[in-house]
């Protein structure tokens, strides 16, 4: 099976990071095209992200990594199989800060600079707009400050870009991230390798969003503590060696602990250990 990742850019590192994590081994020497896992029938591509959707509609890659924005752009036909949770953006409309803004009509027959017409064309159609999209490949944020375009519609992620351009965002057009796209038909064997590295992938995710807690309490506390864990199942119960505590061992997703640590430590637990978990099969 081949998987297409893109070879040096905001999705490079990540991508390489969740392959190796999954414990598939792959030497990728720099300014290689191409490399081969040595424990998992598995080959990579590296890429431009532009050329991954069409590479594996046209069956030269079985599966790819890319962020959603460019496969809602190229609209290629492949298919989305999975989140996976990094390189985190959004697509909205940006205007120069100083001009009022009322609502979508604002862009009514303007120029709107941007590296993503299909997307930014759709939205306009779907909402009744019409304007004139200037389709420009890199550093879209200055075309409003050098009278290239009234607007532009581009990728925001902290936003400070568009603060240094004098550039306010105003509306959001797409939430998007990484995501794992394969091939629409694939055949038998590779589907089965799919599921296999899917397995693996899922083990990943679950071991990044849950954390092993560990904690000791009286135990007169011991049923309190654990209406209020919100565990994987019943979480174990160890005795201690000083009479009359136990520790308690559980999972919890980690934005639930913030919410539930001061419960826990009012119900009465003590010395509690909150540490990452590398794999985690349901
Ligand atoms: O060379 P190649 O074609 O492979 O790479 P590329 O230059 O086309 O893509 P790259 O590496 O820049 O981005 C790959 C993917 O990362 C994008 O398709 C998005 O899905 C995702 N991503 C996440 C981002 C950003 N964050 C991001 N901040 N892509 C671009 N940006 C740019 C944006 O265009 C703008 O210029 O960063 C600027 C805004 O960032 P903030 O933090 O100032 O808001
Ligand atoms: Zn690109």
């Amino acid at each position: 099976m081949r998987i297409a990742i893109q070879k040096s850019g905001r999705l490079s590192d990540e991508s390489m990071k969740l392959i190796r994590e999954c414990g598939i081994k792959v030497n990728n020497g720099k300014g290689k095209l191409k490399s081969s896992s040595t424990n998992f029938p598995l080959e990579i591509l590296f890429l431009r992200d532009d050329d991954i959707p069409g590479y594996i509609e046209d069956n030269v890659a079985d599966i790819g990594i890319v962020g959603l924005n460019l496969v809602k752009e190229k609209k290629r036909k492949v298919d989305v199989i999975l989140k996976l949770g990094f390189s985190k953006c959004r697509l909205s409309l940006a205007i120069p800060k100083d001009k009022q803004y009322e609502g979508l009509r604002f862009f009514e027959g303007k120029n709107i600079a941007t590296s993503y017409p299909n997307i930014i064309a759709e939205y306009l159609t779907s909402n009744g707009i019409t304007a004139d999209l200037h389709e420009i490949s890199g550093s879209v944020e200055i075309a409003p400050g050098i009278g290239l375009a009234d607007a532009i519609c581009d990728i925001v992620s902290s936003g400070s870009t568009l603060l240094t351009n004098g550039l306010r965002e105003v509306e959001t057009i797409l939430e998007s991230e990484a995501v794992l796209i394969g091939h629409k038909d694939l055949e038998k064997p590779k589907k089965q390798l799919l599921d296999a590295l899917m397995f693996r992938i899922h083990a990943v995710q679950n071991g990044r969003n849950n954390k092993y807690i560990l904690l000791n309490a009286p135990n007169d506390k011991i049923n309190e503590i654990i209406s209020i864990l919100p565990g994987m199942k019943s979480p174990t119960v160890v005795p201690l060696a000083m009479e009359g505590w136990s520790s308690l061992h559980s999972v919890i997703n980690e934005d639930q602990f913030w919410e539930v640590i001061d419960n826990l430590k009012n119900a009465g637990a003590e010395g509690i250990l909150v540490v990452p978990i590398e794999k985690m099969i349901l």
